[in-house]
């Protein structure tokens, strides 16, 4: 072959896969949780499967946990674009939208949600008040629980010190506690100093932090429903390509699906709670449903406060 002919075909057999990969889009994700949390190791084999999926259409780049962006900075980053997508619970980016913490008070499923009008709603408030697409919600069917170091026998904490998110702010504070917000990453430490007497956290996830070593007891029953989920920035969203829009739409609701999987875990983690002697804290039957209707009762309450326009529509769709 003559030397020209065999330099152009060389050219045009590079420039087909060189096509391919113009039409790629790489997005950043940050995690709001600790790098070493088990919801961050599930994420990632996600992550993993869409990248493998997704050659030549979408492809995600993990940046990293707080360290990257401090937990409560996330909602603001993926507001701004800074960042792509943000794996985050509501409670961390309050400062974005007040409504970002009302999905705990979920008690019908993101499938339902996702049938009557819920997701639309949300999407709706997420698009107008903080520029992100939710993409999926991936931790549900986890309720919270009161985590502390001194026993008590009835709910008060009068003179007690807690650890909060805004997820239990109102509700704490109305069994009298005086209360500190932290992120994750700075539980242990609040706990090893005795600058804390104890916590809110869900019914997992405490040994991936190794909090079981600061912990005496655990006060049942739990309240709420911890969200956590993907969100992204709306430009973003809007601005991919429509295949790897619907890719990253098919990939994102496979991940929410599988949220079955929270139900075992939570009686695995129980459990182990147990084995690591972690004693639980009851009530009488009537003080026990006292106790989860007040939260509830708080949670709404706190909710219409901060969000008059979309509270009572979020009920709709949220509430039973
Ligand atoms: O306690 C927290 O940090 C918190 O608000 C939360 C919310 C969802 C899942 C895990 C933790």
């Amino acid at each position: 072959m003559r030397t020209a002919v065999r330099i152009a075909l060389a050219a045009a057999v590079a420039a087909v896969p060189m096509l391919a990969r113009a039409q790629e889009v790489t997005v950043r994700l940050v995690s709001a949780f600790p790098e070493n949390q088990f919801y961050v190791k599930r994420t990632l084999e996600w992550v993993e499967k869409v990248n493998k999926e997704g050659k030549g259409v979408l492809q995600i780049n993990f940046i990293g946990g707080p360290k990257a962006i401090p937990t409560f900075e996330v909602g603001k980053a993926v507001q701004s674009g800074v960042v792509d997508i943000g794996f985050s619970t509501g409670a961390f980016y309050t400062n974005v939208m007040p409504e970002a913490d009302i999905l705990k008070l979920s008690e019908t499923s993101a499938a339902e949600q996702r049938k009557n009008g819920g997701y639309e709603l949300i999407n709706k408030i997420w698009a107008e008040k903080g520029n992100m697409r939710y993409l999926a919600k991936v931790v549900e069917f986890t309720p919270f629980h009161l985590y502390l170091n001194k026993k008590i026998d009835k709910p008060d904490l009068t003179g007690l010190k807690i650890r909060i998110t805004p997820v239990y702010r109102e509700f704490f504070q109305s069994m009298g506690a005086a209360v500190m917000t932290t992120a994750p990453g700075e539980v242990y430490t609040a706990l090893e100093r005795g600058v804390i007497d104890g916590y809110g956290w869900p019914i997992h996830a405490l040994f991936d932090l190794n909090w079981q070593e600061k912990t005496k007891y655990r006060v049942d029953p739990g309240f709420y429903n911890a969200e956590v989920g993907l969100i992204m920035n709306l430009d973003k969203y809007k601005g991919l390509p429509a295949k790897a829009r619907q890719f990253l739409d098919r990939e994102a609701l496979g991940y929410e699906k599988q949220n079955d999987f929270w139900k075992s875990y939570n009686a695995a983690e129980a459990k182990r709670q147990a084995e690591a002697g972690i004693q639980t804290i009851t009530f009488d039957p009537a003080t026990a449903k006292a106790y989860v209707e007040k939260a509830k009762e708080v949670g709404w309450e706190a909710a219409f406060k901060a969000s008059p326009q979309y509270g009572p529509q979020l009920k709709k769709v949220l509430a039973r």
